[in-house]
């Protein structure tokens, strides 16, 4: 029987003259991420909220696709019939045929769009051929027991027979696949050796060296044209990985990353350089008016303010007035994300507010899930204890109330007896009732610096780093510290705000990342009008800072991890809280309103456009002489897609209407194909070395 590559090869891998001429206008576009429907990290995110303008610029010729995962699938998509008599419908009933389960439906979520989702478990039974395979096409090694790399593969090898099938039967129209991260990468090298007839795009939100060797003690950006990058996968045991990416990277029509520094990354680390850089924006929801989002800042706040009180019971010895809460959240990953360098700054800002006699306090949140077992039962009891105080006083204030109001209404005329002697007011009951409540706030410990039993409390790094620089939680430190070892939702019993509505109650979030491609914490403050800081290692922080004039003025600040060694970097952390520490209310409330400006500059209505040029540059790479002549201006395509403008005036930025990736040059890209040119990052000694690098040829 013949094999299943034997199958498709025959059928589907077309000789190139037999390729029809497509319709690139009305092209189609399949996006390809292994997280639609599925949340795991910033992929999703990036999917999901760039959502709307895909589908309003695409309507039903886009279609994402990924790997089933039901139990996510049954609460985020809704299965719809397949559109019959079409491409779609032929491809996947053949697949079908030979034992491919997928389920088709609408994502349930803004812009509502179409998914395509497959079983990877029913194409288990190929995964030996298809790894040899994968070693004789593109000499990509895959041990065994990586389940992984197996999952990529099988997700790879699914989606290019779906690829190959679906250009086979669909003859008319231009197809775009875009490519998310190594883990959808697969494809990528299948779709270039088997000559299927799309033009794909792969986009990279981080490299896996990358993230491996900052993890690690290197000095990274100083170091990245040096390293040798077989060697360095190899030791760390990712080789077959990173060999997958790097195919991906050289097998795409057009490379991207997230960011500029992403993209210096990739040059040295995945041997190519990036057509162009795709930065993330998010589905930006305007309020009318200013005040509005203020408004929902006080109201998380007052919820916060719940929280801190029970946490702090029994030291709750601050006024909540003058208290500020910053916080940090992310994946937990202690170096790259700059956690250590957070509690580090926080244990000078702690120094430096006792050493001005500072009245103020900072709560400092961690929100970062690690394994643990269950809250603490001292943080479910100070929640306890301060919902028993609060309903004893209720109870105390209605019983006083009423007794308030029968004196009153039985006013007959006799002076002096118009209101009801103070001391009386409270029965002796009463007295000892509310004694027991206060009585109960009476603990031994300090308030614990983490609300949970942690699986490995005594090797965890945040607690480790916590304990040496003692940040105990004490009266006398201005500084206390949450750390909060799960993400939040409405149901937590502790601190019920689900994450936005946490941070809109924030006054600061801190970011202090060494490896951040991207960046959507910052950012998602920003939009929501909170302040942050970040550093100029992460996509996020070097974007604002190509584009404002003074990023700080307007509640965005950027640590200098890239020119200062980590002593300087960590003080210029701590005097920026520390500063912020010393803003009146006024103040603050005029920051947010500035940050909240910003806004705009982050939204996908602009944003999306990048995307849009990605694509149109893969189709004039695929497919040249349909641009040839007057009517294949591929600026047309770009044009057409009337997307509606920013919704407020944005603050003063540096340079008018700018995009990000008008820095990355798709536009230079595509004006003249044969430069590989973008906007580099002056990164230490990239002005000195060699470009030594082959540019992509068509
Ligand atoms: C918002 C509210 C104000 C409130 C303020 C508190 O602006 O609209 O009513 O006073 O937040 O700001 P703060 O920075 O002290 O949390
Ligand atoms: C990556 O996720 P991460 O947190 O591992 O992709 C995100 C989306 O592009 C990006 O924001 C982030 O910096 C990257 O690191």
């Amino acid at each position: 029987a013949p094999t299943h590559l034997q199958v498709i090869a025959t059928a589907y891998i077309l000789n190139m003259s037999d390729q029809p001429q497509r319709d690139v206008k009305n092209h189609l576009l399949f996006e390809i991420a292994t997280e639609v429907a599925n949340r795991v990290g910033g992929i999703y995110s990036v999917i999901k909220s760039k959502a709307p303008v895909t589908t309003a610029e695409y309507g039903s010729r886009y279609v994402a696709i990924g790997p089933l995962n039901p139990r996510s699938a049954e609460v985020e998509v809704e299965e719809i019939p397949v559109p019959a008599g079409t491409p779609l419908e032929t491809t996947l009933r053949s697949m079908s045929e030979r034992g491919i389960r997928w389920l088709y439906g609408r994502w349930l979520i803004e812009g509502a769009p179409k998914v395509l989702l497959f079983d990877t478990g029913s194409a288990y039974k190929w995964l030996d051929e298809w790894k040899g395979d994968l070693w004789s096409v593109a000499g990509i090694p895959s041990p065994a027991h990586d389940s992984e790399m197996n999952e990529t593969i099988v997700f790879g090898y699914v989606v290019a027979w779906f690829l190959g099938e679906f250009v086979h039967h669909e003859r008319e129209k231009a197809v775009i696949a875009h490519f998310h991260e190594w883990l959808a990468g697969v494809a990528l090298p299948l779709c270039r050796k088997r000559h299927i007839d799309v033009t794909t795009i792969f986009t990279t939100h981080a490299t896996l060296l990358g993230r491996y060797l900052c993890a690690g003690s290197v000095d990274f950006y100083n170091n990245l044209q040096y390293f040798d990058v077989d060697h360095e996968a190899g030791k760390r045991g990712i080789y077959h990985r990173y060999c997958v990416e790097r195919a991906a990277t050289h097998s795409a029509d057009v490379f991207t990353t997230v960011s500029h520094i992403t993209a210096y990354e990739s040059e040295h680390l995945l041997k190519r350089k990036p057509d162009g850089v795709l930065p993330n924006g998010l589905n930006v929801v305007k309020f009318q008016a200013m005040h509005e989002f203020q408004n929902l800042h006080a109201m998380a706040k007052t919820k916060i303010n719940e929280f801190v009180r029970g946490h702090f019971y029994g030291h709750y010895d601050f006024d909540l007035e003058k208290t500020l809460y910053f916080f940090t959240a992310g994946r937990y990953e202690y170096r790259n994300k700059g956690v250590d360098m957070f509690i580090e700054s926080l244990a000078r800002l702690n120094e430096k507010m006792k050493e001005a006699q500072s009245d103020m306090t900072i709560v400092a949140f961690i929100i970062m899930p690690a394994k643990t077992h269950s809250y603490t039962v001292e943080s479910l009891k100070g929640q306890a204890v301060m919902k028993s105080l609060q309903d004893t006083v209720a109870q105390i204030q209605a019983s006083i109330g009423q007794r308030m109001f029968e004196h009153a209404a039985r006013y007959i005329g006799v002076p002096g007896t118009e209101v009801p002697d103070a001391s009386s007011l409270m029965t002796p009951q009463e007295k000892v009732l509310l004694k027991r409540r206060v009585f109960a706030l009476k603990r031994t410990t300090l308030p614990a610096v983490v609300t949970h039993n942690m699986e490995n409390d005594q090797d965890d790094p945040i607690l480790n780093q916590i304990r040496r620089l003692q940040l105990f939680n004490d009266s006398s430190d201005r500084v206390k510290i949450v750390f909060h070892p799960e993400f939040l939702n409405s149901n937590n019993p502790i601190l019920p705000l689900d994450y936005d509505d946490f941070v809109r109650g924030c006054h600061l979030g801190v970011f202090a990342s060494y490896y951040e491609p991207w960046g959507y914490t910052p950012a998602e403050c920003t939009v929501m009008g909170v302040p942050s800081i970040t550093t100029n290692l992460s996509g996020f922080g070097c974007y604002m800072d190509e584009l404002l004039e003074r990023p700080q003025d307007s509640g965005i600040y950027i640590v200098d991890r890239r020119m200062k060694s980590v002593d300087e970097s960590v003080d210029q952390l701590s005097s920026c809280m520390f500063d912020y520490t010393k803003k009146t209310r006024r103040e603050r409330i005029t920051l947010r309103n500035r940050t909240e400006r910003l806004s705009p500059f982050l939204d996908w209505k602009k944003l999306g456009i990048e995307y849009t040029k990605a694509r149109v540059l893969s189709l004039t790479r695929a497919y040249p002489h349909a641009f040839d002549g007057e009517d294949g201006d591929a600026f047309d395509l770009v044009h057409r897609t009337k997307l509606p403008p920013p919704m407020s005036v944005p603050a003063s930025p540096r340079s008018g209407l700018m995009t990000p990736g008008d820095l990355g040059s798709m536009q230079e890209t595509m004006q003249a194909l044969n430069t590989d040119d973008y906007e580099g990052f002056n990164m230490p000694g990239a002005e000195d070395e060699d470009d030594h690098y082959q540019p992509f040829v068509l």
